[in-house]
């Protein structure tokens, strides 16, 4: 039997992160659309997230990306987190962007291109230092296009040298959450392509040191539930990049694609006691909204997420147990396709009124009259990043 008392609290506490980079203009390598009242500054992005957490009650930090969200005054930046009724979450480092890292960032062949990426990343610990977060996210598009182009072993030796130097300076509290992506911008080899690789770099490390599973990083077929089963098994499940593709890093909405998948990503998660208070995965979304308007995305994106993860808390775990022991295929399958094909919307509606929150968050924010203010007020909206 599910205990539905235990699947409210659950959900009641559940945290998700929103990325800055979310509320910035964005779009692909042929075209940024823009769009009326999206933020100027970060500041202005920090208020955006703010009005997603208001009307979901889930989504209390933002994800900083360096430098696009860089400020001089962190503390007024957090200030207007804590005025917006948010924090500042992960940091994430961005060594893509220089025209220096064309050949990789900390595996660049040459020292000098290495030392200001570590540079870089220790700076990043620095602003953590300041803002409080707990968590430095690294992502390298470090890699090669051309067989033969680099020696593969020895941009591995570099990048353990790097990641050995930022572990060095984390803090007590503070944790390096390391990123894979097959693919792209890298063609041919990527540093760090796979779970593997970042699970052996972060094995290496120490405690502090954790893998992110991004969701669009994978071949597709991918079986990723069963790379986070893996990871959590492990103790070294950091973070998720939650979002969905349909081909390669479409960064869409998660859930849109493939929401089944999402079920069984969380349903993992849960049966591990990943959203337990003393767990210690962050639930992050990184995502773009090229088209559709974004802050009414990041709702929808949350909602997204709460929806699997009341699924999958709905699994009845003893019958499924009962099933497996008893090898029981069809009714084991059964069990998690009930949880699956429940419509859990009534029950997360009735979850918001208890908290005082209005049953339809994605209506409620069009009635808050924040998007005609914002379209109203800012003008010269700001790009999300790339290409700034
Ligand atoms: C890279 O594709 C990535 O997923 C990393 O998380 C970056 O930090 C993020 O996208 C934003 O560019
Ligand atoms: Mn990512
Ligand atoms: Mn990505």
């Amino acid at each position: 039997m599910v205990d539905r008392q235990a699947v409210t609290t659950a959900l009641a506490q559940q945290r998700i992160e929103l990325p800055s980079w979310a509320f910035g203009n964005s779009g692909t390598r042929f075209k940024v659309f823009t769009q009326p009242g999206v933020p100027r500054d970060p500041f202005e992005k920090v208020a955006d997230a703010g009005q997603v957490h208001a009307f979901t009650g889930v989504a209390p930090s933002i994800a900083l990306h360096i430098p696009w969200d860089s400020v001089e005054d962190w503390a007024k930046l957090g200030q207007a987190a804590s005025d917006a009724g948010i924090s500042l979450g992960t940091v994430n480092a961005n060594v893509f962007q220089d025209d220096d890292y064309k050949l990789g960032s900390v595996t660049n062949p040459d020292p000098r291109v290495r030392r200001k990426a570590l540079d870089h990343l220790l700076a990043c610990v620095d602003v953590m230092d300041q803002t409080g977060s707990r968590d430095l996210k690294l992502w390298f598009s470090d890699g090669t296009n051309y067989p033969g182009q680099d020696d593969i072993r020895a941009r591995q030796d570099r990048l353990a040298e790097a990641l050995a130097a930022v572990y060095a300076r984390l803090g007590a509290s503070q944790r390096l959450i390391l990123e894979y992506k097959l693919f792209e911008p890298a063609f041919y080899t990527m540093d760090v392509p796979d779970w593997g690789t970042a699970y052996a770099h972060c094995l290496t490390l120490g405690e502090k040191a954790k893998v992110c599973v991004d969701t669009g990083h994978h071949a597709p077929g991918t079986n990723i539930e069963f790379i986070v089963a893996v990871l959590q098994r492990a103790g070294k499940l950091g973070a998720f990049d939650f979002n969905s593709r349909f081909y390669a890093d479409d960064d869409l909405i998660v859930g849109a694609a493939d929401p089944f998948q999402l079920f069984r990503i969380l349903f993992e998660v849960t049966a591990a006691g990943g959203l337990a208070a003393s767990s210690e995965i962050t639930f992050m979304l990184d995502q773009c909204h090229n088209i559709e308007p974004k802050i009414p995305g990041q709702i929808r994106s949350v909602m997204n997420v709460q929806e699997a993860t009341a699924k999958a808390l709905l699994v009845d775990v003893d019958a499924l147990g009962a099933a497996q022991r008893a090898g029981d295929i069809l009714g084991a399958n059964a069990v998690l396709m009930d949880a699956y094909n429940t419509d859990v919307r009534p029950l997360l509606a009735e979850l918001r009124q208890s908290q005082g929150l209005d049953p339809d968050p994605m209506g409620a924010y069009a009635r808050s009259g924040y998007a005609e203010r914002i379209v109203a007020d800012r003008t010269g909206g700001q790009q999300a990043g790339w290409g700034a």
